[in-house]
């Protein structure tokens, strides 16, 4: 019990806090920790992976494009050629591979915990306000705790649940063409995945954006079991991320 409760503990202010632990939010956990930022990864579910698992139809296996196979071979996660420029790995090979090498670079991983709120202090994000899924699940009526933090990264999927919530709280302050969530479009994944770089934006101070969540945010479409661009996006969130913290700008 102790063990927990001390890493716990030392957790509670970190450099970057990152709301969801599906591909987008483990890459971008697994690169910053890579680089000595210390990190945590929180997972509302009782297990990380978010969409991998299921891939497409639930056929475990996920398509990968040749843009993004550099970040599979740094991984050593095994592709099988499908057609020209697109590759199938196992989603749980994918997940297992991807979590054990992002905890091993120091990425701190909490499953079960729920990201419900964000501090906002002068304007610009400050952590998070977390709980037990449970709890919230449950609805019970506990108060929670908050987790500091100098960025937070919303990788919470098609919802953009943290997002959302700074929306909804402080009206449309994103750096999106109306200010709040422009909501994800029908599926179109050739644009989807050519979109979702440019999506991934620090779209608030102290907030940025990735995988499915920054094409929701920013109004793009969806693409299926195509899940290369969600480990690009990741990759290019933690090299921003990396970049805020090393001017001093958060
Ligand atoms: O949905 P998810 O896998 O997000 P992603 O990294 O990848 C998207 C693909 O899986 C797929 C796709 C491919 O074309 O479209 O959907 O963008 O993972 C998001 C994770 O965030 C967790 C959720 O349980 C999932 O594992 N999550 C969502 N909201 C919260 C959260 C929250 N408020 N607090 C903590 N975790």
């Amino acid at each position: 019990m102790s063990p927990f409760f001390q890493y716990f503990l030392s957790s509670l202010s970190v450099d970057v806090v990152i709301a969801g632990a599906g591909p987008s939010g483990l890459v971008c956990g697994y690169y910053l920790a890579k680089q000595g930022w210390k990190v945590n990864v929180l997972e509302r579910q009782l297990r990380v992976g978010g969409g991998m698992p299921g891939g497409g139809m639930m056929f475990n296996r996920i398509t990968i494009q040749q843009e993004a196979k550099p970040v599979f071979d740094e991984l050593d996660i095994n592709l099988q050629v499908y057609r020209d420029g697109l590759f199938v790995a196992d989603s749980l090979e994918t997940i297992s591979t991807l979590c054990s090498k992002t905890i091993k670079a120091g990425a701190r991983i909490f499953n079960l915990m729920s990201v419900e709120d964000v501090m906002i202090k002068n304007q610009q994000v400050a952590g998070v306000v977390i709980n037990w899924s449970a709890t919230v699940w449950s609805k019970l009526h506990v108060d929670p705790l908050s987790m500091g933090a100098r960025v937070v990264v919303d990788a919470t999927g098609h919802d953009a649940e943290v997002c959302r919530i700074v929306e909804r709280k402080t009206g449309p302050c994103l750096r999106t063409p109306s200010g709040g969530v422009m909501g994800e479009k029908s599926m179109w994944a050739e644009e989807g995945e050519k979109a979702l770089i440019n999506n991934t934006i620090e779209v608030f101070p102290g907030l940025v954006v990735c995988g499915m969540a920054a094409n929701a945010v920013m109004g793009s479409p969806r693409m299926g079991a195509i899940f290369g661009g969600m480990f690009l996006s990741g990759k290019k969130a933690a090299e921003l991320i990396a970049t805020l913290l090393k001017t001093g700008e958060r």
